[in-house]
């Protein structure tokens, strides 16, 4: 994969236990939901997920894609999936590029609250891969370009919260 990404910074060690959720998706229920508004981006993205998501061993049987309209569905979908205890994250995939108008802003912040609110009301993992950038250009470079996936990189995130999640259910 292309650029860096914030999996590439170094472990940290120190006194007390460090807790750590693994990237192993051998055991783990996946969905994506996805926004098709700007195909030519979230086409790379959910690529990107995907690809980082059974390169580390979640089984396809495991992985489930959803496609929504635009970035402002993704929460209501991911809602409802995390609702039904079957999936232990969920990566929400978009792309918001700054238009004209201030329907940007809109969009794009209800897709980020609507998204954490849906992760803390469930108690599920969401991962947020929705760009945000101000041109196409900015886009192009985080789905796959020079500063690599965003929607490997959220894909990563999942599983790392997942296990994570069982950790802490497991043994706190
Ligand atoms: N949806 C996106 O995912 N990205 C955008 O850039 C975007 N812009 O710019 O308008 C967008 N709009 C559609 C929106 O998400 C809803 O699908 C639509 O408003 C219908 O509810």
């Amino acid at each position: 994969m292309k650029g860096l990404s914030f999996y590439d910074q170094g472990e940290e060690n120190g006194p007390g236990t460090r807790l750590k959720g693994s990237l192993d998706g051998h055991d783990l229920r996946i969905a994506v939901v996805a926004a098709r508004f700007n195909f030519f981006i979230t086409s790379l993205l959910v690529e990107g997920a995907c690809e980082a998501l059974l390169s580390h061993g979640l089984e396809e049987n495991n992985l489930v894609v959803s496609w929504v309209p635009g970035a402002f569905e993704v929460p209501l979908v991911a809602l409802q999936m995390a609702k039904t205890g079957k999936w232990d994250a969920i990566v929400c995939l978009g792309a918001v590029i700054r238009g004209e108008t201030a329907h940007f802003d809109y969009v794009s912040g209800e897709a980020a609250r609507g998204i954490a609110d849906a992760s803390r009301e469930t108690g599920v993992p969401l991962a947020f891969g929705i760009l945000t950038t101000y041109t196409e250009e900015q886009a192009v470079e985080r789905a796959g370009g020079k500063l690599g996936n965003k929607g490997c990189d959220a894909a990563l995130a999942a599983l790392e919260s997942a296990n994570l999640m069982r950790i802490l259910k497991d043994k706190f």
